[in-house]
C-alpha cells in the first residue's frame, strides 16, 4: 500500500516538474556569447545576467514573416509573466542572423518602434554572430535580396533562411528546453518559465 502511495506521489511529482519543449540534449551548460553588442552598444555577457530565466530567439529586422510571428508570440509571452509579477525574473533575447544589415543603430530602432522595450538585442561581426549560431545551434543561410510581386507592385525582401525556435536557459546558466517552432505555445512557455524561476 505505502509502495504504491509512493509510486502515486512520484508520478504526480514529475508531471508537476514535466517540461513542455524539446529536452533532447539537455540540460548543457549554456555557451557564453563573446564579442556581441546590445542594442545600446554595451558589450554582452551571459554572466551579467546569472540568476534569470533566458529566452532566447534568433532572426533579423526585416524578415517579413517568421520573426514578426515569433516576436509577437514572445510579446504574449512577456504580457503573461508580467501580469503574474515576474517582470524582474527573466529577459527576452533577440541575437541577429542577419550581421549585414543589422547594425547596433538598427536593432536599437526596432526595439522602440516595436514597443519591445525590455527585450536584449545582439549583434556583432559575422564571425562572432557564427559563433553564437554554431554554439546555439541555429541554421543560418543569406539568400541575398529577392524580388517578389505584390499585385502590380514589385518589392524586394531581403531573405535569410534560419532556424525558428526558442532557448530557455534556467537561472544557473544551463539551457534546459528549446520550442522548435514560429508558433510558439504561450501558456507552456509561460507554465515552463515560471517554474524555472520558482525553482531553487
Ligand atoms: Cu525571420
Amino acid at each position: 500500500m505505502v509502495k504504491i502511495l509512493l509510486i502515486v506521489i512520484l508520478i504526480l511529482f514529475k508531471t508537476t516538474f514535466a517540461l513542455h519543449g524539446s529536452i533532447k540534449g539537455f540540460p548543457k551548460k549554456a555557451p557564453e556569447i563573446n564579442n556581441l553588442i546590445t542594442e545600446e552598444g554595451k558589450q554582452f555577457s551571459l554572466k551579467n545576467l546569472k540568476g534569470k530565466v533566458l529566452i532566447i530567439t534568433y532572426g533579423y529586422t526585416s524578415c517579413p514573416h517568421v520573426c514578426p510571428t515569433i516576436t509577437a508570440f514572445l510579446k504574449n509571452i512577456e504580457t503573461e509573466l508580467n501580469k503574474k509579477g515576474l517582470k524582474n525574473k527573466y529577459k527576452i533575447i533577440f541575437i541577429t542572423v542577419d550581421p549585414k544589415l543589422d547594425t547596433q543603430e538598427k536593432l536599437k530602432k526596432y526595439k522602440q518602434e516595436k514597443g519591445f522595450k525590455d527585450w536584449i538585442f545582439l549583434t556583432g561581426d559575422k564571425k562572432a554572430l557564427k559563433k553564437v549560431w554554431e554554439n546555439y545551434d541555429v541554421f543560418v543561410q543569406d539568400k541575398g535580396f529577392m524580388q517578389m510581386k505584390h499585385g502590380n507592385m514589385t518589392m524586394k525582401h531581403r531573405m535569410i533562411n534560419h532556424t525558428a525556435k526558442i532557448t530557455i536557459i534556467d537561472k544557473n546558466g544551463y539551457i534546459i528546453e528549446e520550442f522548435k517552432t514560429m508558433y510558439l505555445p504561450v501558456d507552456e512557455i509561460v507554465e515552463d518559465v515560471e517554474k524555472l524561476i520558482k525553482e531553487n
